[in-house]
């Protein structure tokens, strides 16, 4: 047992963290002194590094927690505004299981439009263009929230944050690019880290900071987080509205970025209600804290994109008997090489987002499987039935010896799938 305990862990790690290139953890990126400034005094030494030698780059992998057009505006707009940066890119991508720290990837049009510079710098509008059709695609793949990505570029400290960015300089003859790549897996957006505001404020309202990262407004930094039972303090309820402040019935408060889109023009919300959104900091390096909202959806009850449920196929936040039929009905297809877009994978029964549908999805669904109904008698009834119409199916065979079994023995039946998956590549 010590030796498939061993394995099971071997493989999760290897699914975690699926290439072994040498890249930063999150963590060690967005590292800070005790007065919470990271660069140009090289808490980790990449940050601020020399742009003129490309190993500076950092690299980092995790899941991309929104699309880009939800939070800032794309649109080309090349200008000499002083201040006007024109069109704007950002993603913040999350780091994976104990990796507990994200980070933004950065990108504005009108680099160096003040004066004296004059404006070298800046992409025009179709430069703009281009250089989004590039970060926005991988291998023609549009980057989506909940993609699984690794992202490779030059790391600056803004206002606590390490940021990967261009070093806001688009040069002719040095290589400051940052490349987004799609890791061809879509897991969907993380589970929300539920916290009050008990865990980022003091009793005074006071940001709770601490150098070390562990606890505090710091362990939250872009990062995806939940906050249950709030209300609105004050501000207007707009898009691209940052004046909007919740709080709690302990007087705690929270200072809302709202997202772009137009559900943000009606606010629908009840007087309580539970906020979905990235933790960001931007306004200072102990303090200056915000969520980013980055959707909504006009309901009374949630203000905030809620991840999908894992198990769940149809999208009705349950993971059921209907769940397991689109499964079963799906079983052993490659969505991936079919083509099927992969924010679809999901509805097909591929619930760890590797375009796949086989028995580690099936491990996923049996330990999520609502508790209204047995999820043996549903598999028995799913799956036979199945397994009746396509005997040849060596995997169906294998699964069908699963039915009847308890969930621990399918959850490691799913781990095993997940380890031969990565034996075979
Ligand atoms: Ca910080
Ligand atoms: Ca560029
Ligand atoms: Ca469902
Ligand atoms: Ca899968």
């Amino acid at each position: 047992m010590k030796i498939g305990s061993t394995i099971q862990i071997l493989a999760l790690g290897m699914i975690v963290f699926p290439f072994s290139i040498h890249a930063e953890t999150h963590w060690e990126l967005q590292a800070v002194y005790s007065d919470g400034t990271l660069a140009g005094y090289s808490k980790y030494w990449k940050v601020g590094a020399d742009f003129g030698d490309s190993n500076n780059k950092v690299v980092i992998t995790g899941i991309v927690l929104n699309n880009p057009e939800d939070i800032l505006d794309t649109q080309a707009n090349y200008n000499m505004i002083p201040g006007d940066i024109g069109g704007q890119w950002q993603i913040y991508v999350q780091g994976l299981d104990g990796d507990h720290a994200g980070t933004a990837v950065w990108i504005g049009q009108n680099y160096e439009n003040r004066p004296p510079s004059g404006g070298v710098g800046r992409y025009t509008n179709e430069e703009w263009v281009a250089e989004l059709n590039r970060i926005n695609f991988s291998n023609g793949h549009q980057i989506r929230q909940g993609d699984l990505v690794r992202v490779t570029g030059f790391a600056l400290q803004y206002n606590g944050k390490s940021n990967i960015n261009e070093r806001h300089k688009k040069h002719p003859d040095i290589d400051t690019d940052f490349t987004v790549e799609w890791l061809e897996q879509t897991p969907g957006l993380p589970e929300a880290e539920v916290i009050t505001l008990a865990d980022i404020k003091d009793s005074e309202d006071k940001e709770i900071f601490d150098g070390t990262r562990n606890i505090g407004c710091e362990y939250y930094q872009s990062r995806l987080v939940r906050i249950n039972s709030v209300h609105i303090v004050s501000g207007t309820f707009a898009p691209d509205s940052d004046s909007v402040y919740i709080g709690d019935d302990t007087g705690r408060t929270l200072r809302l970025k709202l997202g772009l889109g137009e559900t943000f023009n009606t606010n629908n919300l009840n007087s309580t209600f539970d906020v979905i959104g990235i933790f960001d900091q931007e306004y200072g390096y102990v303090d200056g804290y915000r969520l980013w909202v980055t959707g909504y959806n006009g309901g009374q009850t949630i203000l905030g994109i809620e991840p999908p449920v894992r198990g769940d196929a149809n999208g009705d936040r349950m993971v059921n008997v209907g769940d397991l039929g689109i499964l079963a009905a799906n079983y052993g297809r490659n969505l991936k090489v079919e083509g099927v877009d992969s924010p679809l994978w999901r509805s097909y029964g591929d619930f760890n987002g590797d375009g796949v549908v086989n028995v580690g999805d099936l491990g996923i669904l049996a330990a999520n499987y609502g508790a209204e109904s047995s999820y043996s008698a549903d598999y028995a009834k799913v799956f036979v039935a199945q397994s009746e119409s396509d005997n040849t199916s060596e995997e169906t065979t294998a699964d069908a010896i699963c039915s009847g079994l308890g969930l621990p023995l399918i959850l490691m039946l799913g781990m095993m799938g997940l380890m031969l998956m990565k034996l075979e590549e």
